[in-house]
């Protein structure tokens, strides 16, 4: 902490004094360590320059010859866009290959017929005068390259001209991720139009099935989005009390999302109590809570560009009526024989098989005459990553490395009855990991920390 202080303080004088952004101490670093890009006021983390690397590697493997281009995300405009959310998120594609959350900058990588690897990364140029609204950004120069570990950094005007120059001595495929209908895509249109990479290819089915195993820097983030939201789950079940609104229990969890330095929520967070505990993406959060009342909290904070998904539903007044609770350990019955079940080989088509199959065995009467599972209504997982229903193809037997949810729920309209429990899992090789576990999940739990007992 107090060496950040310190070397925050040395940059902001030498940015004038010699127009360099970071003081000697920190450019003397080796190359594979980079300093966080938080030096930087409002530019990030730190960048895992060895796992961005390792990325890069695994994908030009995959492509084997020819143009990768991958462009970042734009720019927003608080002014023109009116935007109610308008803080910058970066393109998760050019994120997972880069790190870096800089805007309107391009990763280019040529692949040549010998298999070496040209690296590229263009930035826009800064400009001091925007900056003054904007704050600073990374400009093309020696400290883009010791961040990114990225060897050629260029200005953003140069990319079309460059891009064309590699054309002629790379021959093979452009390979992209050809987002329909963007300012990226136009330009890539252009290209097109200039002769350059005839056979364009899109790059997503490639990175998809990359991104779908975790390495272990994105792991690190992919844990600390999860535990802060176990940490806001167990604080909103501590606070959670007849009359209270939903907006009320969401601002105790988003409270707790931000001061434990979640970046933003990964998805809008779903508080439904009493009837809109049966409504799956309900998230207009203004009901006044009522005694008897569950309440569904189907939350995820987002960090370093992972995004976690936890669902508890606990009663409002602490305590699970005998109906509640029947219910209740139905559904987490189905659940624990899903993750029981998770392991290497298997697919999700096979678990949501055995949770139903679970429901249908063990629903005795609770749901009168059919089972209960004619009330489970939605899919019992997604992949869990940087995009809270992550990338990926679903019918992937499962490997070490991926992360998914395993949430069943059963819905009774006619009861106000909503249960739905959530946790994420990571694939260990020879089972599972329950991620989220540190948030109650039994009955027991539940209305130990809602009657203030510590749960561990
Ligand atoms: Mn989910």
């Amino acid at each position: 902490m107090m060496k950040t202080m310190r070397s925050h303080s040395r940059a902001t004088v030498s940015l004038f004094v010699i127009g360099v952004l970071f003081p000697v101490d920190a450019m003397a670093q080796s190359i594979s360590v980079a300093p966080p890009v938080a030096e930087l006021p409002g530019m990030g983390r730190a960048i895992e320059i060895d796992a961005t690397r390792a990325r890069r590697q695994a994908l030009t493997e995959r492509t084997g010859q020819g143009i990768i281009a991958i462009p970042a995300a734009t720019s927003r405009d608080l002014e023109s866009e009116v935007l109610q959310d308008n803080d910058f998120r970066q393109d998760d594609y050019f994120f997972y290959l880069t790190g870096l959350e800089s805007p309107d900058a391009w990763l280019v990588m040529a692949v040549h017929p010998s298999g070496t690897v040209e690296l590229h990364l263009f930035l826009p140029e800064r400009n001091p005068q925007m900056e003054q609204w904007t704050g600073r950004k990374l400009g093309p120069g020696p400290d883009a390259i010791r961040l990114t570990g990225i060897p050629n950094v260029h200005p953003l005007d140069s990319l079309d001209r460059a891009l064309f120059a590699l054309q002629r001595t790379v021959p093979g495929p452009l390979f992209t991720p050809l987002y329909a209908g963007t300012a990226e895509n136009e330009r890539i249109d252009r290209w097109l139009q200039a002769g350059v990479g005839v056979d364009v290819r899109s790059v997503v089915p490639v990175l998809d099935s990359m991104r779908l195993v975790k390495d272990d820097a994105e792991m690190v983030r992919q844990r600390r989005a999860i535990d802060i939201t176990v940490e806001a789950q167990r604080a909103a079940m501590q606070a959670i009390e007849p009359g209270m609104f939903e907006y009320q229990i969401e601002a105790i969890i988003e409270y707790t999302f931000r001061s434990m330095g979640a970046d933003r929520v990964g998805f809008p967070s779903i508080i439904g109590s009493g009837p809109n505990s049966t409504t799956l993406h309900y998230d207009t959060n203004r009901r006044q809570t009522q005694p008897g009342d569950l309440v569904v909290m189907d939350i995820g904070a987002e960090y370093g560009q992972y995004s976690a998904d936890v669902t508890r539903t606990v009663p409002v007044e602490g305590r699970f009526t005998d109906r509640q609770k029947a219910i209740y350990r139905l559904v987490l019955g189905a659940q624990q024989a899903a993750i029981d079940a998770t392991r290497p080989g298997i697919t999700i088509g096979e678990l949501t098989r055995i949770a139903r199959a679970y429901l249908e065995r063990n629903s005795g009467d609770l749901c009168g005459a059919s089972t209960c599972n004619r009330y489970f209504i939605h899919g019992l997982s997604h992949w869990l990553g940087m995009r809270v229903h992550d990338v990926g193809d679903y019918s992937t037997p499962l490997a070490a490395g991926m992360v998914l949810t395993i949430e069943p729920g059963i819905y009774i309209e006619a009861e106000q009855l909503g249960i739905r429990i959530e946790d994420d899992i990571l694939v260990t090789d020879n089972g599972a990991e329950i991620l989220s576990a540190g948030a109650p999940r039994s009955v027991e739990e539940i209305e130990a920390l809602m009657a203030g007992r510590l749960v561990p």
